[in-house]
This record gives C-alpha cells, structure tokens and sequence, in this order.
C-alpha cells in the first residue's frame, strides 16, 4: 500500500452543488486497501460509499446516486470498462461522473477508459493531492450539470416539474416500487372548462390560474419524495411513492378542497374554479398513468368537480 499523507483542505466543491448537500462519491476496488486509502482522502468532507466488486457498485449507483465514481479497472466478475458501460447506458446513471483508478498506465488502456465514458484517469500509486484536484474539478462540472438538468426540468409557466422530468421519475419509481414492493400511485388533476375560462377572460388571465392552481396543488404533498408536474395544458400530474390507493385518494380530495377554496370566479361555470381527478395506485407501474386517465374521464362524465378512481 503506498503512503499518504493527508492534503490540505481544500474545499472539494466551490459553492455546493444544487441541492447543497456534501457530493457523495463511490470508491470501488476489489482491493480493501486502496479503498481504504482513498477513503482517508475524501471521508473528511464527503459521503463515501464504498464497493469491492462491479455488481455491487451498480447497486449502489441505483440506489444512492452518487455523484461520482472512483473506479478500479481489474477486478474479479465485471470489471471497472464493464460498470463504466452500464452505467453510461442508463439514462439515469449516465450523470454519474467516472474516474478510473488504476495501475495500468498504457495510453491504451486510458483511450479505453475515455471511451467507455470516463472522465478522467488516474495511475496508481496516487497523489492524494492531484486526485483531490482531479476529483473536485468533476464535481463542479457535475453540480453544474445538475443545475442545468433541474432547470431543464421545470416547467416555465407554472414553476413546477413538466412532462420530461415526471417520465424520467416515473421509470425509475417504476423499478423501486418492483423491487420494493410498495405501492406507486398517480393522481391526475385537471382544471374543469378551461377553454370557457379562456375564453372569457382571454389567454393571460388563463395563463395566471394555472399558476395559482399548480401553487395549490403543490401545497397538497407533504413528502420530500412526491412529485408534481404540468403533464400539459391545463392538466398536472403527481406521483407518490410509497402511497396505496387510499392514501391517493385522500391526497386527491385534498387537491380538489384545495383549489375549490382558491375561490377563483370562473365566468363559464356556475361556482368557482375547479378541478376534476383521477387516481391510480399499484406495486405494478404499468398501466398506472392509463387507469389514472380513465379514471379522471369517469370524473369529468360524472359532474366534475371530484375525485374518481
Ligand atoms: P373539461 O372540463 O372537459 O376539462 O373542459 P376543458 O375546457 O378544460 O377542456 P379542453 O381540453 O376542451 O380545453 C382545455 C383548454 O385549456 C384549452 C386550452 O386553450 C387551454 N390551455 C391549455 N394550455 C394552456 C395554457 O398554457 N394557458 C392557457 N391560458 N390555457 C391553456
Ligand atoms: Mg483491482
Ligand atoms: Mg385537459
Ligand atoms: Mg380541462
């Protein structure tokens, strides 16, 4: 094993990352040694995850999401250039910066690394200053990668997630509640003659409930872990995790109490703004967005103004 001396402290993140927490690195090495060596690096302000082999690595990036990756190239069963390539082919691991720890120091097998879609290389024996440096500089660019992801993933009237980031959250809430077996649930919520309320107040003022109805909605979820997106037009979607149909419901009704007492005039209708939902909840997440849609097709033909599931 080689000798460190613990570096200077330099901050490993200038700023933070979005979401302010420590970055969370994963040091995977079938050799405990070397874990342990980087380990000493980075545990004084980093969560560190840790992995003797491949598989277990990939578990942990389903999982936990770390946002970087020191990763040895030989190792019993798949190999570093293996884990590389499945998570550069998930397009919800892809993020995950790779940095290749390895005593191999053939151009060759760097272009190799490079290519499977790492993002730097560094050669064992390390210098537990330059790997800080190297790391910190791929967690700026991933916490600005991320920042740009949140961004891209808001939807611009309203301020809440749009379609794109709901997709994305739904397959991967898919594969949890498969592996966990907890239920999934989807509410769809839509605002009831919204083409009258357009019509009547024009565009703009159309434009301003849906921000005022998206604001209530999002006042309705309590967990860190519930979603809510604009599905498009006048139509929003959330998605609970954890939640059986029961729970769904009383989130729905929530919803619909919600944006009824708003008590926003609705010109083409006789009370006030309302909205019409359809709920959906299951362990099998196929489906679950149709049911929620028929469901919310049961509502609009029963009256409006209410839950149906
Ligand atoms: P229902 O109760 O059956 O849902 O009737 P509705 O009028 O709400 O449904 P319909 O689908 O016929 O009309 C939806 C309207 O929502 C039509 C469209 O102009 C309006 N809309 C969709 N997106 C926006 C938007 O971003 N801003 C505004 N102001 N209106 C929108
Ligand atoms: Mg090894
Ligand atoms: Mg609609
Ligand atoms: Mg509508």
């Amino acid at each position: 094993m080689m000798q460190i001396s613990l570096p200077e402290h330099t901050p490993l993140v200038r700023g933070h990352g979005p979401s302010g927490r420590r970055p969370r690195l994963l040091i995977v090495d079938d050799q405990p040694v070397n874990i342990q060596a980087l380990h000493r690096v980075f545990a004084p302000d980093c969560q560190v995850l840790m992995a003797t082999d491949g598989a277990r690595a990939l578990q942990l990036c389903r999982e936990r999401q770390p946002d970087l990756v020191l990763l040895d190239v030989q190792m019993p069963g798949m190999d570093g250039h293996q884990l590389c390539a499945e998570l550069k082919a998930d397009p919800l691991l892809r993020g995950i910066a790779v940095i290749f720890v390895t005593a191999q120091d053939h151009p060759d097998d760097e272009t190799r690394g490079l290519d499977a879609g790492a993002a730097d290389f560094i050669t064992k024996p390390f210098n537990p200053t330059v790997v800080r440096a190297r790391v910190r500089t791929q967690l700026t660019l991933k916490a600005q990668a991320d920042l740009l992801r949140e961004l891209a993933f808001v939807d611009g009237l309203t301020g809440v997630h749009n379609r794109r980031h709901f997709d994305e959250r739904f397959i991967a809430e898919s594969r949890r509640a498969q592996r966990t077996r907890a239920p999934l649930a989807v509410v769809l919520a839509d605002v009831d003659r919204f083409k009258r309320y357009n019509d009547a107040l024009g565009h703009l003022a159309g434009d301003d409930c849906l921000r005022r109805v998206a604001a209530a909605l999002r006042a309705c979820l309590r967990r860190p872990t519930d979603l809510l997106a604009r599905y498009g037009g006048e139509e929003f979607v959330c998605l609970l995790p954890d939640t059986d149909l029961a729970g769904a419901i009383g989130v729905a009704q929530l919803m619909e109490d919600t944006v009824r007492a708003l008590a926003l005039p609705h010109p083409g209708m006789d009370g006030p703004v309302t909205i019409s939902l359809g709920v959906s909840a299951g362990v099998q997440a196929e489906g679950l967005v149709e049911a929620a849609d028929k469901a919310l097709y049961l509502a609009k033909a029963a009256g409006r103004a209410r839950v149906s599931w």
